[in-house]
Formats: structure tokens, C-alpha cells, sequence
């Protein structure tokens, strides 16, 4: 409505930001997005999120929301009405969903992150790869059974786990040409694969996922802070 004030505190390279903002593209709510800078946070973000001090924050009538994925169910709650609904309507889908949506950032994307940020291509780089395809095989048999058919996890729409895993997509891309591993294999995950192609393109999508160069070169200049700090 008019009279919502809505703000998004975010970073246009970051997979979480990106997550709060496929769920207000997907229920069509307009809102002011802040660009905070790599290695500075504004007032306002220490502010709203004193805790982590993390991006994305959501900001609604001078309320934050952290945590990205708490930030999307939040979405989905107060504009239920509009669009799509995000999380599953059956109880048992909808822990299923947040099941995934958890596996997808506590166990599987610390790998991935691990490929991104290594200092050389080494065994561990090499191992990590190895555990990243192992993870997108298990989330390529959830496909298999949340999606009964359909074009995404969610079913005709883009849904929770779509969100959670999708918003990677750009990264891991990144991290294949920094490491020159593979992890996108036609061979082993060939509905994800067919997946990522149609969620990249949907309308609340496409215009968010960011260019792989541009992810790369934002990777290296983390992998770079990181470094300096460690030494
Ligand atoms: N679990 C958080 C979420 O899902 O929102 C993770 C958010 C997160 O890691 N944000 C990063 C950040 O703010 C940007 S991609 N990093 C700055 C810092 O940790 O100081």
C-alpha cells in the first residue's frame, strides 16, 4: 500500500540481498534500496541489524527484518494477497522447504564459498569442489520430488527454495572460472541445470542476477580483504 514506508539495506553482489529482492519483485512491492559499500557500513546498518551488522536488512515503517530468508518469509506474510505465495500452503511442504533452505546455507554454500575464496588451487580446493557436486546431486533429487513435475521447486512459481539455492546461481559460476573446476555438469544434474536456466529467467529475476565477470571480480577483491586480514 501507499502508505508503507520500505527500505532495503543491500549490496548488489550479495546472493542474500538478492533473495529479499526476488520476494518483493515476486508480490510486485515497490521499495528504496540503500547500497551499502564493501568493508563500510552506514549508520543505519549498525543500527537496524546490531547483532550480525549484516546485509540484507529490510526496513518496514522504521522496523527491521534481518536475516535473508527470515526477511523472504516476512515478505510472503505481509503481502500473502499479492503474487504468488513464496512458502508452501501444506505444513509438511513448508518444512521440507525451509528444510532445504537451511541444508542449502549451513552446509552446502561454505563450500562453495571455500572454492571462491581459496588462495591457491589445491587439494582442499580440489575437495570442496567435490562436496559442492555431492550437494547439487542430493538437491537435484529434491527437485525431483518438491517440483512433482513442474518448472521449480515450488511448483509453477518461483518459491522458497528456488530463493534460497538460486541466488547462488551467479557464484557458482564465479567459482568455476576462478578455480577452473566444474561444477555445473549436464551429466549429474541435468533437471537442476534445466532449472537454472528457467529461474534466471523469470520476471522477478532476471534483471537481479548479477554479470559472472563482475561477481568474479568483486570475489577476488574479497578473496583479497580476506587475505590481508589473515596475515
Ligand atoms: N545469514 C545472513 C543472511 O542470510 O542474511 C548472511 C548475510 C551475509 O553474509 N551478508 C554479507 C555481509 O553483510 C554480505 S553477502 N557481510 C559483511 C560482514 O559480515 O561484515
Amino acid at each position: 500500500a501507499g502508505d508503507q514506508e520500505l527500505k532495503l539495506l543491500g549490496s548488489w553482489a550479495s546472493p542474500f540481498v538478492i533473495r529479499a529482492r526476488i520476494a518483493l519483485n515476486l508480490k510486485g512491492v515497490g521499495y528504496e534500496f540503500l547500497e551499502e559499500g564493501l568493508g563500510t557500513k552506514s549508520e543505519l546498518l549498525l543500527k537496524s541489524n546490531p547483532v550480525y551488522k549484516q546485509i540484507p536488512v529490510l526496513i518496514h515503517n522504521g522496523k527491521p527484518i534481518c536475516e535473508s530468508m527470515i526477511i523472504v518469509q516476512y515478505i510472503d506474510e505481509v503481502w500473502a494477497a499479492a503474487g504468488p505465495s513464496i512458502l508452501p500452503s501444506d505444513p509438511y511442504d513448508r518444512a521440507i522447504a525451509r528444510f532445504w533452505a537451511v541444508y542449502i546455507d549451513d552446509k552446502w554454500f561454505p563450500l562453495l564459498w571455500k572454492i571462491i575464496i581459496a588462495k591457491a588451487d589445491d587439494e582442499e580446493t580440489a575437495e570442496a569442489a567435490e562436496q559442492v557436486i555431492a550437494g547439487l546431486q542430493l538437491l537435484e533429487e529434491a527437485f525431483e520430488k518438491c517440483s512433482k513435475g513442474k518448472d521449480f521447486f515450488g511448483g509453477k512459481s518461483v518459491g522458497c527454495i528456488d530463493i534460497a539455492l538460486g541466488c547462488y546461481f551467479g557464484w557458482v559460476k564465479a567459482a568455476e572460472k576462478m578455480a577452473g573446476v566444474k561444477l555445473l555438469d549436464k551429466e549429474k544434474i541435468p533437471l537442476l541445470m534445466g532449472w537454472a536456466e528457467r529461474f534466471c529467467s523469470a520476471d522477478a529475476v532476471k534483471e537481479l542476477m548479477p554479470e559472472v565477470d563482475k561477481l568474479i571480480e568483486h570475489g577476488k577483491m574479497v578473496r583479497a580483504r580476506l587475505n590481508a586480514a589473515a596475515t
